[in-house]
């Protein structure tokens, strides 16, 4: 009798230890790189998924913002690696690994109205349905792509006109079709990671470069610049993926979870960029009043408009009949939503 009593006790311990065994062993960390700064508006995003998945689950979320593991590529490879399981890279990045990506480069095809873009965000069959094919052959389970805010130029001298470009070392993300783009804005593109441009603009080697409002002001482009203009040609897009081989070894409960608190921070995000785009430009004005900030009349700029056809064209070149699907599937889209 005794013996089978303590037999009982020793399964009925057995299996409290699995158990606690088995809820250590879900309990794990997932690391979380991205191209910017924690108050940016990426590490808004990153912030608001780690909040939603330490709040729904035992997993935790360790944040890893621009500079602690490099570059934008470099977090990209250890993704692909399987060092780090999420990582938020743009497609001005990825263009270079999926030319498909680059869609987002063809000026003047995003709407300018949010609301609009917004919508298309949400409801895109190109960004939702064909781009995870693209990504996954990466090895990348694409979560969501969203919006940062309206693209602007800064650059040392007012910007016109294309003419006004002429001579211009203007610094780009490294892809081949925003090289495209600015050689036809009449600029000489610069491919250059991020972590270049302040420095680079500083010694005059670059003398312009793009980018939204928030980000412009955060990392004080206006120090190393005379001149806003903002034509209106794009919004800064971009994406947030996992490892593939990781997403796809976790259970499904774990998988809707992580795509519940994707859902949540996209819908945050959105909402935290309201007025966002004019308080950064008046934060600018008033942290370096001198500084000269436009926005081109329709007039002027309709010669940078009249590009499109051409750097689409380009994007076709590039990417052959793959591509050609995502820009008719996007422009559906873009219908859809203009309705
Ligand atoms: O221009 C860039 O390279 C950077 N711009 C933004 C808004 N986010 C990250 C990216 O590295």
């Amino acid at each position: 009798m005794a013996n089978i009593k303590m037999v009982l006790a020793g399964s009925i311990l057995c299996s409290a230890a699995t158990i606690a065994g088995m809820t250590a062993a879900q309990a794990d960390t997932w690391r979380y790189a991205f191209e910017e700064a924690l108050e940016e508006v990426q590490g808004k995003f990153a912030q608001k998924f780690k909040e939603e998945v330490e709040a729904n689950s035992d997993h935790e979320i360790q944040l890893f913002p621009f500079g602690t593991l490099g570059e934008s590529d470099n977090i990209m490879e250890q993704t692909q690696a399987g060092i780090l399981q999420f990582v938020d890279q743009s497609p001005g990045f990825t263009g270079s690994l999926i030319p498909e990506a680059q869609v987002f480069f063809v000026p003047y095809l995003l709407p300018q109205d949010n609301e609009q873009l917004f919508e298309f965000f949400r409801t895109s069959k190109a960004i939702n349905e064909m781009f995870p094919e693209l990504y996954a052959q990466q090895g990348l389970e694409l979560l969501t792509m969203f919006p940062e805010g309206e693209v602007c130029m800064t650059t040392q001298e007012p910007v016109h006109s294309p003419e006004d470009l002429n001579e211009v070392k203007f610094r780009v993300m490294t892809n081949p079709l925003l090289v495209e783009s600015y050689e036809a804005f009449g600029a000489v593109p610069t491919p250059l990671p991020w972590g270049e441009v302040y420095g680079a603009l500083q010694t005059g080697i670059i003398q312009g470069q793009e980018n939204p409002g928030f980000f412009l002001e955060s990392t004080k482009m206006y120090e190393v610049t005379d001149v806003i203009t903002c034509i209106g040609h794009n919004n800064f897009t971009t994406a947030v993926m996992a490892n593939k081989d990781f997403f796809d070894g976790l259970g499904e409960e774990d998988q809707q979870m992580i795509q519940a608190a994707i859902d949540s921070a996209f819908e945050y995000i959105l909402e935290y960029q309201d007025g966002l785009q004019q308080a950064s430009l008046d934060a600018i004005k008033e942290a370096k009043p001198e500084m000269e900030i436009n926005i081109l009349s329709d007039d002027e700029r309709q010669p940078f408009m009249a590009t499109a056809d051409q750097v689409e064209a380009a994007y076709i070149e590039m990417t052959g009949d793959s591509g050609k699907k995502i820009l008719d599937q996007f422009k559906a889209d873009l219908d859809a939503v203009s309705q």
